[in-house]
């Protein structure tokens, strides 16, 4: 009875002993994984730091972490191979979506920004505000129009939310203002045009995106390039109760290729004052059987700096007389007619100011 008893207790013994064992070599497994896994985050933690990457005030999403981590660890190509042939940097495509995308933003006006700190916290965009990503060869190369009179306030957060966007949408992208020289009546759409001729003196643009001054998107899924259809950018803008406002709306941030732009003779020169000249365009569009592509309602949300109508920017009453006649204007009135003087070009840090003189009606 009591060896029965002594050999039960030492099966049990055994058994508490092999437990034991099992715990400690999990203890030990889990620290170890443990360990490696911060050693990851701490290598892509760095890696977000180094010059070689777009800094952002926004953290990347985990997903993306890893492949990041998997670009780090690729090999350095042999120093032979690398004298061998090129001089420039033989770059793969970036990736159709950027992976430092982050999604939704916060977009508020009521933050004090100035133009140094934007220019340290954006120490890869170039003079005159050129940027092309430098691990990757961009899908476009891409200027962005800006029509501009004195909204110096609305430029600053323009360039404070907007460089960073850009960055991490992986574009080569420039920023051209263009800026309306006196105190004639303002026209937007001949800005526009301008925009288009002078940013291709500058570098071999493909794609145009044309946005207000006081515009911000609030996802940066949005991106800033250009599709296979003209496209509408701001499609929900917190001023109208993130809704299209109507379906043939083209105003606020849009883009159109080169190719697209020239075949509808770029933009009517001839609509003086607020108004009109967005559904002329798309009236050109339409009439050369191209559509309007857009991002879905959530992505295309941004938010407009709120503002008193500007001096000599007056809703313009001819208007709707113009819209009616775009078909037969839209081959005289254009690109092919397009007269202005550039007053003067600077190049700031941030972006390229072209002051220009477009007459008067
Ligand atoms: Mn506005």
């Amino acid at each position: 009875m009591s060896g029965d008893y002594n050999v039960n207790f030492n099966f049990l013994h055994r058994i508490c002993k092999l437990v034991v064992l099992l715990c400690l070599v999990h203890i030990s497994v889990t620290v170890v994984f443990y360990v490696r896994s911060l050693d990851i985050r701490f290598a892509f933690a760095q890696n977000q730091q180094s010059p070689y990457h777009v800094t952002t005030t926004n953290q990347v999403r985990n997903s993306d972490a890893k492949k990041e981590v998997t670009a780090v660890v690729q090999p350095e190509p042999h120093p032979e191979e690398k004298e061998i042939d090129q001089p420039v940097k033989n770059l793969d495509k970036c990736p159709e979506t950027s992976p430092l995308l982050v999604g939704p933003l916060r977009v508020e006006f009521n933050i004090p920004v100035n133009l140094d700190q934007i220019k340290r916290d954006n120490p890869n965009v170039q003079p005159g505000g050129r940027f092309k990503p430098k691990d990757c060869e961009a899908l476009q190369k891409v200027a962005i129009i800006i029509p501009f009179r004195k909204r110096d306030e609305h430029l600053k957060y323009w360039l404070y939310y907007l460089h960073p966007i850009l960055q991490r949408q992986q574009l080569d992208y420039g920023v051209f203002v263009i800026n309306q020289d006196g105190d004639e009546i303002f026209n937007r759409a001949k800005l526009l045009n301008v925009g288009f001729v002078e940013a291709l003196k500058e570098y071999d643009y493909e794609c145009f995106v044309f946005s207000d001054v006081d515009l911000i998107p609030m996802d940066d899924r949005n991106t800033y390039k250009c599709f296979s259809q003209p496209r509408h950018l701001s499609v929900s803008m917190d001023k109208f109760g993130f809704r299209l406002p109507y379906n043939q709306y083209f105003g606020g941030v849009s883009s159109v290729s080169k190719e697209q732009y020239l075949k509808i003779n770029g933009f009517p020169n001839n609509y003086w004052g607020w108004g009109g000249e967005d559904d002329d365009i798309y009236n050109r569009l339409a009439s050369k059987g191209m559509s309007i592509s857009r991002p879905s309602g959530e992505v295309g949300k941004c938010r407009m700096i709120r503002h008193d109508r500007d001096k000599q920017n007056e809703p313009n009453p001819q208007r709707f007389d113009r819209i009616a006649h775009t078909r037969e204007t839209m081959y005289k009135d254009g690109f092919n007619s397009l007269s202005y003087k550039v007053v003067k070009l600077e190049k700031f840090d941030l972006f390229t100011k072209i002051t220009v003189d477009v007459g008067k009606p």
